[in-house]
């Protein structure tokens, strides 16, 4: 979902200069599972968003000082790709819990900047 990013909004390579973006790249795959992984630990606790993205929200908003719009992005992307995999599984429901979920993922790593 990390490559789907770079390939259909390629702006967002300029955050990652340092990064591989050949086909099949090690980096981006490891880079995506970072992702997929800190939004796993995210849902399994959903009630607790602010706490537990307040690491990343920091990273992504001082460090990183990634424009909050490409969240947007990023979400989009990570639906095409569970689409694709998930095919029929990703119904309606699914479709709109994840978008309402990444929706407030995008919010809270957004918060900082304001
Ligand atoms: Ni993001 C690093 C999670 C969206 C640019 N990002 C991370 C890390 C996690 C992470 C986890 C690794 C942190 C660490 O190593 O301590 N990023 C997330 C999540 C989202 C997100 C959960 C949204 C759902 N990041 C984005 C977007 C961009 C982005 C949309 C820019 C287009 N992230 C970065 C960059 C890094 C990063 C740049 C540092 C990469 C590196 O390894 O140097």
């Amino acid at each position: 979902m990390a490559a789907q990013l770079f390939i259909v909004y390629p702006t967002c390579k300029t955050y990652f200069p340092h990064f591989d973006f050949c086909a099949g790249s090690a980096q981006i795959r490891a880079h995506g599972k970072k992702v997929m992984k800190a939004l796993d630990d995210a849902l399994k606790n959903a009630d607790h968003l602010h706490e537990n993205l307040a690491e990343l929200s920091n990273l992504h908003a001082y460090n990183l000082r990634v424009d909050p719009v490409n969240f947007k992005l990023l979400a989009r992307c990570i639906q095409v790709v569970l689409a694709i995999h998930l095919r029929g599984e990703f119904n309606a429901q699914a479709y709109a819990a994840w978008d309402k979920f990444l929706a407030c993922v995008a919010d809270v790593l957004a918060e900082k900047y304001r």
